[in-house]
Protein backbone atom coordinates (compact mmCIF):
# COMPACT_ATOMS: atom_id res chain seq x y z
CA UNK A 1 0.00 0.00 0.00
CA UNK A 2 1.28 3.70 -0.31
CA UNK A 3 0.39 6.08 2.12
CA UNK A 4 1.08 9.39 2.19
CA UNK A 5 2.28 11.99 4.51
CA UNK A 6 2.38 15.88 4.21
CA UNK A 7 4.33 18.13 6.18
CA UNK A 8 5.20 21.94 6.69
CA UNK A 9 8.70 21.95 5.46
CA UNK A 10 11.12 21.86 2.62
CA UNK A 11 12.37 18.27 2.15
CA UNK A 12 15.54 19.78 3.53
CA UNK A 13 14.17 21.57 6.62
CA UNK A 14 13.78 19.57 10.16
CA UNK A 15 10.01 18.22 9.07
CA UNK A 16 11.24 17.10 5.51
CA UNK A 17 14.57 15.56 7.48
CA UNK A 18 11.82 13.68 9.70
CA UNK A 19 9.36 12.49 7.09
CA UNK A 20 12.56 11.41 5.68
CA UNK A 21 14.09 9.00 8.09
CA UNK A 22 10.22 7.81 9.02
CA UNK A 23 10.09 6.93 5.43
CA UNK A 24 13.15 4.91 5.01
CA UNK A 25 12.43 2.68 8.17
CA UNK A 26 9.17 2.19 7.02
CA UNK A 27 10.19 0.68 3.74
CA UNK A 28 12.62 -0.94 5.07
CA UNK A 29 10.51 -3.15 7.64
CA UNK A 30 7.35 -3.36 5.52
CA UNK A 31 5.64 -3.48 2.31
CA UNK A 32 4.24 -0.17 2.38
CA UNK A 33 5.85 2.58 0.61
CA UNK A 34 5.58 6.36 1.87
CA UNK A 35 5.14 9.49 -0.70
CA UNK A 36 5.89 12.57 1.04
CA UNK A 37 4.56 15.76 -0.11
CA UNK A 38 6.34 18.55 1.42
CA UNK A 39 5.18 22.28 1.91
CA UNK A 40 3.64 23.84 -1.37
CA UNK A 41 2.94 21.02 -2.91
CA UNK A 42 -0.71 20.36 -1.54
CA UNK A 43 -1.56 23.83 0.18
CA UNK A 44 -1.24 25.46 3.56
CA UNK A 45 -1.15 23.54 7.35
CA UNK A 46 -5.28 24.40 7.43
CA UNK A 47 -5.69 22.46 3.44
CA UNK A 48 -3.40 19.55 5.00
CA UNK A 49 -5.12 18.95 8.39
CA UNK A 50 -8.13 18.66 6.34
CA UNK A 51 -7.42 16.38 3.86
CA UNK A 52 -5.95 14.24 6.57
CA UNK A 53 -9.23 14.18 8.83
CA UNK A 54 -10.91 13.38 5.51
CA UNK A 55 -8.71 10.43 5.30
CA UNK A 56 -6.99 11.45 1.87
CA UNK A 57 -3.69 11.82 3.49
CA UNK A 58 -2.24 9.02 6.03
CA UNK A 59 -0.07 11.17 7.80
CA UNK A 60 0.41 14.68 8.45
CA UNK A 61 2.76 17.10 10.37
CA UNK A 62 1.34 19.93 11.77
CA UNK A 63 2.62 22.18 14.21
CA UNK A 64 0.22 23.09 17.31
CA UNK A 65 0.79 26.63 16.28
CA UNK A 66 -1.84 25.79 13.41
CA UNK A 67 -3.97 23.39 15.67
CA UNK A 68 -4.89 25.75 18.30
CA UNK A 69 -8.76 26.41 16.91
CA UNK A 70 -9.14 22.87 16.45
CA UNK A 71 -7.40 21.65 19.53
CA UNK A 72 -6.83 24.32 22.48
CA UNK A 73 -5.22 22.67 24.65
CA UNK A 74 -2.07 22.51 21.92
CA UNK A 75 -1.70 26.27 22.84
CA UNK A 76 0.40 25.29 25.78
CA UNK A 77 3.27 25.38 23.34
CA UNK A 78 2.44 29.10 23.34
CA UNK A 79 3.15 29.95 27.09
CA UNK A 80 6.42 31.62 27.15
CA UNK A 81 9.47 30.55 28.84
CA UNK A 82 7.92 27.33 29.94
CA UNK A 83 10.32 24.67 27.39
CA UNK A 84 13.80 24.51 28.59
CA UNK A 85 16.37 25.68 25.71
CA UNK A 86 19.13 23.05 26.92
CA UNK A 87 18.46 20.30 23.71
CA UNK A 88 19.20 17.54 26.08
CA UNK A 89 16.77 18.28 28.79
CA UNK A 90 14.09 19.07 25.71
CA UNK A 91 15.05 15.90 24.22
CA UNK A 92 14.48 13.71 27.13
CA UNK A 93 11.12 15.80 27.90
CA UNK A 94 9.49 14.78 24.66
CA UNK A 95 10.38 11.16 24.91
CA UNK A 96 9.02 10.64 28.50
CA UNK A 97 6.61 13.79 29.75
CA UNK A 98 2.53 12.05 30.46
CA UNK A 99 0.89 15.46 29.00
CA UNK A 100 2.83 14.78 25.93
CA UNK A 101 2.63 10.81 25.15
CA UNK A 102 -0.68 9.99 27.33
CA UNK A 103 -2.79 13.31 27.65
CA UNK A 104 -2.37 14.76 24.10
CA UNK A 105 -3.08 11.73 22.28
CA UNK A 106 -6.43 11.26 23.91
CA UNK A 107 -7.29 15.18 22.97
CA UNK A 108 -6.28 14.46 19.65
CA UNK A 109 -7.94 11.77 19.27
CA UNK A 110 -11.36 13.36 19.96
CA UNK A 111 -10.74 14.92 16.28
CA UNK A 112 -10.02 11.51 14.66
CA UNK A 113 -6.56 12.01 14.74
CA UNK A 114 -4.33 9.46 16.43
CA UNK A 115 -1.50 11.79 17.76
CA UNK A 116 2.24 9.57 17.10
CA UNK A 117 5.01 12.00 17.70
CA UNK A 118 5.66 15.90 19.21
CA UNK A 119 8.84 17.30 18.67
CA UNK A 120 11.28 19.97 18.87
CA UNK A 121 12.68 21.90 16.23
CA UNK A 122 14.60 24.85 17.55
CA UNK A 123 14.58 28.18 19.88
CA UNK A 124 12.40 30.70 18.16
CA UNK A 125 14.00 34.30 17.40
CA UNK A 126 12.04 37.12 16.50
CA UNK A 127 12.97 39.14 13.18
CA UNK A 128 12.32 42.75 12.68
CA UNK A 129 13.39 45.62 10.97
CA UNK A 130 14.53 47.48 14.20
CA UNK A 131 16.47 46.37 17.35
CA UNK A 132 13.87 44.78 20.38
CA UNK A 133 15.60 45.09 23.17
CA UNK A 134 12.24 45.51 25.52
CA UNK A 135 8.71 44.98 24.93
CA UNK A 136 8.80 48.85 23.75
CA UNK A 137 10.59 48.67 20.94
CA UNK A 138 7.51 46.16 19.99
CA UNK A 139 4.58 49.01 20.75
CA UNK A 140 3.06 49.62 16.86
CA UNK A 141 5.06 46.60 14.90
CA UNK A 142 2.75 44.06 13.28
CA UNK A 143 4.33 41.07 13.99
CA UNK A 144 3.29 37.65 12.36
CA UNK A 145 2.46 34.36 14.14
CA UNK A 146 0.88 31.37 13.17
CA UNK A 147 -2.53 31.25 13.27
CA UNK A 148 -2.85 29.98 16.92
CA UNK A 149 -4.64 32.26 19.22
CA UNK A 150 -2.66 32.36 22.02
CA UNK A 151 0.45 32.54 20.33
CA UNK A 152 -1.47 36.11 19.33
CA UNK A 153 -2.11 37.03 23.14
CA UNK A 154 1.74 35.84 23.82
CA UNK A 155 3.11 38.53 21.29
CA UNK A 156 -0.20 41.02 22.85
CA UNK A 157 1.60 40.44 25.74
CA UNK A 158 4.79 41.10 24.17
CA UNK A 159 3.67 44.40 22.94
CA UNK A 160 3.14 43.87 19.55
CA UNK A 161 0.41 44.28 17.37
CA UNK A 162 0.55 40.57 16.45
CA UNK A 163 -1.22 39.32 12.96
CA UNK A 164 -2.18 35.40 12.31
CA UNK A 165 -0.94 34.64 8.93
CA UNK A 166 -0.81 31.36 7.15
CA UNK A 167 3.07 30.60 6.27
CA UNK A 168 2.53 31.21 2.81
CA UNK A 169 1.81 35.19 2.76
CA UNK A 170 4.54 35.96 5.37
CA UNK A 171 8.03 36.72 2.75
CA UNK A 172 5.48 38.83 1.00
CA UNK A 173 4.13 40.63 4.00
CA UNK A 174 7.23 41.54 5.27
CA UNK A 175 8.60 42.94 1.88
CA UNK A 176 5.41 44.70 1.34
CA UNK A 177 5.60 46.28 4.67
CA UNK A 178 2.46 44.77 5.45
CA UNK A 179 3.97 43.04 8.77
CA UNK A 180 7.50 44.09 9.71
CA UNK A 181 7.83 41.24 12.31
CA UNK A 182 8.11 37.33 12.70
CA UNK A 183 9.42 34.70 15.03
CA UNK A 184 10.65 31.14 14.08
CA UNK A 185 13.70 28.94 14.19
CA UNK A 186 17.32 29.71 13.03
CA UNK A 187 17.35 27.20 10.35
CA UNK A 188 14.06 28.03 9.03
CA UNK A 189 15.31 32.03 9.22
CA UNK A 190 18.36 30.77 7.47
CA UNK A 191 16.28 28.39 4.71
CA UNK A 192 13.20 30.60 3.94
CA UNK A 193 15.35 33.79 4.01
CA UNK A 194 13.77 35.89 6.31
CA UNK A 195 17.04 37.51 6.42
CA UNK A 196 16.58 38.93 3.09
CA UNK A 197 13.34 40.74 4.32
CA UNK A 198 14.21 42.05 7.94
CA UNK A 199 17.25 43.45 9.54
CA UNK A 200 17.73 42.30 13.12
CA UNK A 201 17.38 38.91 15.02
CA UNK A 202 16.58 39.00 18.27
CA UNK A 203 16.97 35.91 20.61
CA UNK A 204 15.00 36.21 24.10
CA UNK A 205 14.92 32.12 25.05
CA UNK A 206 10.89 32.60 25.09
CA UNK A 207 10.20 29.23 22.80
CA UNK A 208 11.37 26.34 21.41
CA UNK A 209 8.99 25.26 18.11
CA UNK A 210 7.52 22.07 18.57
CA UNK A 211 5.41 19.99 15.96
CA UNK A 212 3.46 17.08 15.36
CA UNK A 213 3.01 13.98 13.45
CA UNK A 214 -0.65 12.29 13.22
CA UNK A 215 -2.10 10.00 11.33
CA UNK A 216 -5.62 9.49 10.32
CA UNK A 217 -7.04 7.94 13.10
CA UNK A 218 -9.66 5.55 11.09
CA UNK A 219 -7.15 4.38 9.29
CA UNK A 220 -4.87 4.05 11.94
CA UNK A 221 -7.18 2.15 13.42
CA UNK A 222 -7.81 -0.02 10.67
CA UNK A 223 -4.33 -1.49 10.45
CA UNK A 224 -2.59 -4.93 11.73
CA UNK A 225 -0.98 -4.65 15.51
CA UNK A 226 2.03 -5.32 13.38
CA UNK A 227 1.73 -2.26 10.94
CA UNK A 228 1.12 -0.02 13.89
CA UNK A 229 3.64 -1.35 16.26
CA UNK A 230 6.23 -0.70 12.76
CA UNK A 231 4.91 2.53 12.56
CA UNK A 232 5.64 3.66 15.98
CA UNK A 233 9.13 2.07 15.48
CA UNK A 234 9.94 3.93 12.78
CA UNK A 235 8.67 7.30 14.78
CA UNK A 236 10.82 6.71 17.57
CA UNK A 237 13.93 5.86 14.87
CA UNK A 238 13.04 9.49 13.40
CA UNK A 239 12.52 11.36 16.86
CA UNK A 240 16.22 9.94 17.98
CA UNK A 241 17.32 11.19 14.54
CA UNK A 242 15.95 14.71 14.57
CA UNK A 243 17.40 15.42 17.84
CA UNK A 244 20.36 14.47 16.81
CA UNK A 245 20.61 16.06 13.13
CA UNK A 246 19.80 19.25 15.02
CA UNK A 247 22.90 19.38 17.22
CA UNK A 248 24.59 22.45 16.49
CA UNK A 249 21.80 23.61 13.43
CA UNK A 250 21.02 27.06 15.13
CA UNK A 251 24.79 28.25 15.08
CA UNK A 252 25.28 26.50 11.52
CA UNK A 253 22.36 28.46 10.30
CA UNK A 254 23.27 31.78 12.33
CA UNK A 255 26.65 31.49 10.60
CA UNK A 256 24.78 30.48 6.91
CA UNK A 257 22.99 33.91 7.60
CA UNK A 258 25.52 36.32 8.37
CA UNK A 259 27.35 34.81 4.94
CA UNK A 260 24.47 35.52 2.92
CA UNK A 261 24.30 39.21 4.57
CA UNK A 262 26.80 40.49 6.85
CA UNK A 263 24.64 43.44 7.91
CA UNK A 264 22.20 41.44 9.63
CA UNK A 265 22.14 42.53 13.62
CA UNK A 266 21.92 39.55 16.29
CA UNK A 267 21.01 40.50 19.61
CA UNK A 268 20.92 37.37 22.42
CA UNK A 269 18.71 39.13 25.42
CA UNK A 270 20.28 39.11 28.55
CA UNK A 271 18.74 38.13 31.46
CA UNK A 272 18.32 41.63 32.60
CA UNK A 273 16.41 42.43 29.00
CA UNK A 274 14.69 39.58 29.07
CA UNK A 275 12.92 40.05 32.45
CA UNK A 276 9.98 42.25 31.18
CA UNK A 277 8.95 39.46 28.57
CA UNK A 278 8.90 36.67 31.32
CA UNK A 279 7.22 38.86 33.18
CA UNK A 280 4.50 38.95 30.17
CA UNK A 281 4.38 35.35 30.23
CA UNK A 282 1.87 35.08 33.56
CA UNK A 283 -0.97 36.75 31.52
CA UNK A 284 -0.37 34.08 28.73
CA UNK A 285 -0.66 31.80 30.73
CA UNK A 286 -4.26 32.99 32.41
CA UNK A 287 -5.27 33.22 29.13
CA UNK A 288 -4.52 29.66 28.53
CA UNK A 289 -6.64 28.67 31.42
CA UNK A 290 -9.18 30.95 30.34
CA UNK A 291 -9.68 29.72 26.77
CA UNK A 292 -9.57 26.05 27.54
CA UNK A 293 -10.87 25.47 31.46
CA UNK A 294 -10.32 22.28 33.43
CA UNK A 295 -8.84 20.29 30.69
CA UNK A 296 -6.29 22.82 29.93
CA UNK A 297 -5.16 23.69 33.34
CA UNK A 298 -5.41 19.60 34.39
CA UNK A 299 -2.60 19.61 30.96
CA UNK A 300 -0.73 22.69 32.20
CA UNK A 301 0.30 21.08 35.41
CA UNK A 302 1.13 17.62 34.02
CA UNK A 303 2.94 19.22 31.65
CA UNK A 304 5.23 21.45 34.14
CA UNK A 305 5.37 18.16 36.30
CA UNK A 306 7.16 16.13 34.07
CA UNK A 307 9.17 19.88 33.08
CA UNK A 308 10.19 19.44 36.67
CA UNK A 309 11.15 15.78 36.28
CA UNK A 310 13.80 17.14 33.75
CA UNK A 311 15.10 19.91 34.42
CA UNK A 312 15.66 19.42 38.43
O1 LIG B 1 6.22 29.88 10.71
C1 LIG B 1 5.70 28.98 10.08
O2 LIG B 1 4.55 29.05 9.67
C2 LIG B 1 6.53 27.74 9.72
N1 LIG B 1 7.66 27.58 10.59
C3 LIG B 1 8.27 26.43 10.67
C4 LIG B 1 9.53 26.28 11.43
N2 LIG B 1 7.77 25.33 10.13
C5 LIG B 1 6.54 25.31 9.38
C6 LIG B 1 5.69 26.51 9.64
O3 LIG B 1 4.74 26.65 8.64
Amino acid sequence: ETWRYAFEEAITDVQGVYATKFKEEVEANSDHEIQLFPYGTLGESADTMEQTQAGILQFVDQSPGFTGSLIPEAQVFFVPYLLPQDTEQLGEFFRTSKAINEMFPEIYAEQGLELLKMFPEGEVCMTTQEPVKSPEDLNEVKFRVMTNPLLVENYRAFGATPTPLPWGETYGGLQTGIIQGQENPMFWIESAKMYEVTEVITCAGHNNFTTAVMANKDFYDGLSEEDQQMIQDAMDVAFDHIIDYQKGLHEESLEKILEAKPSMTVNVLTEEERAPFVAAAEEVEAKFIEMTGDSGQELLEQFKADLAAVTE
